[in-house]
């Protein structure tokens, strides 16, 4: 069952029929699918194909901008449900989070961010097109044991970009204080920009700063 609704709204998603994709959204959260499968199997593959349709030239920028507004319209209706399905717990660290310059996507950052905020990280998210140094200087400026940079990239041109990251974080003498996280579809290894880590999976990701945690605390 869940496999055909899934497959449903990857349809809905390709087709931009937005009525259809947040109808399909809440009757899968009623029947309880769980917020992961719905973001993992169902919009991001569906975000993938409408990308595909606007590389092929079967879709214009507009329709590429309607997906956007339409998958964030489903993942709305998915917030409240991922908070609950992690429980609420006490602040554990803080997390600095951009997305880099020239690059205006966020809504795989905007996922993250939510996943983690449930898990009880205070959020500092400096918003999409975001240079290097004014990152480091957030992340200069709060103090906490546990402190996470996150950032996101989608584009093949801006990915690079992870790199001056880290050297603005190194020139600002953080670099060794936090754990340096990178995240958008895999253009760029996490070695290649001196980044501590790379996922295309938010919850990946929230495992790896979990991890972090821990590490912290012995
Ligand atoms: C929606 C979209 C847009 C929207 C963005 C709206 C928004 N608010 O984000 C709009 C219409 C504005 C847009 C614009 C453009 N886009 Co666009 N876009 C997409 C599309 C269709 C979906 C992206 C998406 O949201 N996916 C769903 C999310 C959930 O996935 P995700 O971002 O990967 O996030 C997941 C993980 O990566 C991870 N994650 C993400 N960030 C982070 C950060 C951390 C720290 C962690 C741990 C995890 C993590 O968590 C998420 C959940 O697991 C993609 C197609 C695709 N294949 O992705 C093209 C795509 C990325 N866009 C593309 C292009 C070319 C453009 C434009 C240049 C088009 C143009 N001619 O103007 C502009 C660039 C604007 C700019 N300067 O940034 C190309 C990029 C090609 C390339 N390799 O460089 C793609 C691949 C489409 C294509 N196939 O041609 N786009």
């Amino acid at each position: 069952m869940a496999e055909k609704l899934l497959k449903d709204l990857i349809d809905a998603i390709i087709k931009l029929d937005i009525e259809k994709a947040t109808n399909l959204t809440k009757s899968m959260i009623d029947k309880g699918i769980t917020a992961r499968e719905i973001i993992l199997d169902g919009i991001m593959p569906g975000m993938k194909a409408v990308g595909e349709m606007y590389e092929r030239k079967d879709y214009f920028l507009s329709d590429l901008l309607f997906g956007a507004y339409l998958s964030e319209e489903c993942f709305k209706l998915l917030e409240p449900l991922l908070a609950k399905e992690i429980k609420k717990v006490p602040i554990k660290g803080k997390l600095v989070i951009a997305t880099v310059k020239g690059d205006i996507h966020d809504i795989g950052k905007k996922i993250f961010t939510s996943l983690m905020r449930a898990e009880g990280f205070e959020i500092y998210d400096l918003g999409v097109d975001i240079s290097a140094e004014t990152i480091a200087e957030k992340v200069k400026e709060i103090e906490a044991e546990v402190l996470i940079v996150g950032t996101s990239a989608l584009l093949s041109t801006t990915a690079p970009y992870f790199k001056d990251v880290h050297e603005a974080l190194e020139k600002a003498g953080v670099r060794d204080k936090v754990l340096f996280m990178t995240g958008g579809p895999p253009i760029v290894t996490a070695d290649e920009v001196n980044a501590d880590f790379y996922t295309n999976n938010a919850f990946v990701g929230v495992k790896r700063a979990l991890e972090y945690v821990n590490k912290k605390k012995q």
